[in-house]
């Protein structure tokens, strides 16, 4: 008992002499931890008659409790302290002037593809996607290319090494890949957007060699001309947002599509302005037709059963009509005064219903 009252006494003056809250988990270890000095005490109880354990238990658990409590009001009073410390220590400055706007812009490339997946997701079309490199198969003979096309040649094209089976891959040209390895892996009907980057070597003025397209494709049992014609007017209108713009097909050639045709949309150009839907000028801005039977071959479909549409345009031609950028180059130039210019709030998503542009 004696033994007992010395134990308590020592244990509750280190508590209360603990200077902060990791000497005080010390004090508690040495105390109530598996090795501490209370908790070995209890221990010898096992050794005792039962008489002698009743009271001695007793008065071992009252002095347990009495460390414990005291443990945890030394805690409070430490963590009162040291919060204190802290409200006296630290000090906020409300009348510091506000941190510079540092909020980023959406490059008109991403508001004008945002655009076009909204419009045509409307009319039911899935976004389909491909990889950027692709074989000659995929960019090229599937597509009803002959083999000494001059879009197959170095000047035109960018190839990667050859590979040690003698084929060079390279990075697609447009992304009609993408709707050939859809047509080959699913079946009819097909309705998908291919937006993408494309790649061609060639730059200048107008052309950068990594550039941006949109391809449709279309196809089912009975899909035709008229069908091409409602869809790309039903777009242009919701692109521009104008209620009506005249529009023409113009007779043309593309490898895979037959026929094809340019298409010109209804514009004026006055005072150096171009507006889209009124006067009597035209304006290009996509190409056309109806999907080659060799490609529907090509994608094991038969051209006696299936038939469909196709359509291409260029992304950064759609955005510099719409938003009126006059240099191509610009787009990829990074200059951060440009992007503030042209550049779209993060939070303008483009919808149908909310509008499209700002
Ligand atoms: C343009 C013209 C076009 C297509 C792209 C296509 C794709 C397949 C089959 C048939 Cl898999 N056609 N795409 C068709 C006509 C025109 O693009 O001026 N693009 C910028």
């Amino acid at each position: 008992m004696e033994d007992l009252e010395t134990l308590r006494a020592e244990v509750i003056a280190a508590v209360e002499k603990a200077p902060d809250l990791t000497a005080l988990d010390e004090v508690r270890v040495g105390a109530l931890g598996k090795k501490g000095r209370v908790t070995a005490l209890m221990k010898s109880l096992g050794g005792m008659d039962p008489e002698t354990r009743k009271q001695a238990g007793q008065a071992m658990n009252r002095v347990k409790d009495a460390v414990a409590q005291a443990i945890e009001a030394r805690r409070a009073a430490l963590e009162a302290a040291e919060l204190n410390a802290r409200l006296a220590r630290e000090r906020v400055d409300v009348t510091l002037p506000v941190r510079p706007e540092t909020a980023g812009t959406i490059h008109p490339i991403s508001q004008t593809w945002d655009e076009v997946v909204a419009i045509f997701a409307q009319m039911g079309f899935a976004v389909a996607e491909g990889p950027d490199i692709e074989d000659d198969f995929h960019n090229f003979t599937a597509l009803n290319f002959p083999p000494e096309h001059p879009a197959r040649e170095m000047h035109d094209t960018f190839f990667l090494p050859e590979r040690p089976d003698g084929t060079r891959h390279l990075l697609r040209t447009h992304t009609s890949p993408v709707q050939v390895r859809t047509m080959r892996g699913e079946a009819p009907p097909i309705r998908i957007l291919v937006p993408g980057r494309t790649y061609r070597s060639d730059s200048d003025m107008t052309h950068t060699p990594m550039f941006h397209q949109f391809e449709g494709l279309v196809i089912d049992r009975t899909t035709h001309m008229g069908h091409l014609k409602g869809c790309l007017s039903e777009f242009v209108e919701a692109y521009f947002e104008v209620d009506s713009v005249p529009m023409r097909f113009r007779p043309s050639f593309f490898p895979f599509t037959e026929p094809s045709a340019e298409v010109d949309i209804g514009c004026s150009r006055q005072g150096g302005e171009l507006r889209i839907g009124a006067g009597d000028d035209w304006l290009e801005i996509l190409g056309c037709g109806m999907v080659h039977p060799n490609v529907l071959k090509a994608c094991g479909l038969d051209p006696e059963v299936y038939q469909g549409f196709a359509f291409g345009m260029g992304l950064e031609r759609i955005a510099m009509l719409k938003y009126g950028i006059p240099d191509l180059r610009t787009f990829f130039e990074s200059d951060l005064r440009w992007l503030r210019h042209y550049g779209f709030a993060a939070l303008d998503v483009p919808t149908l219903h909310g509008g499209l542009g700002r």
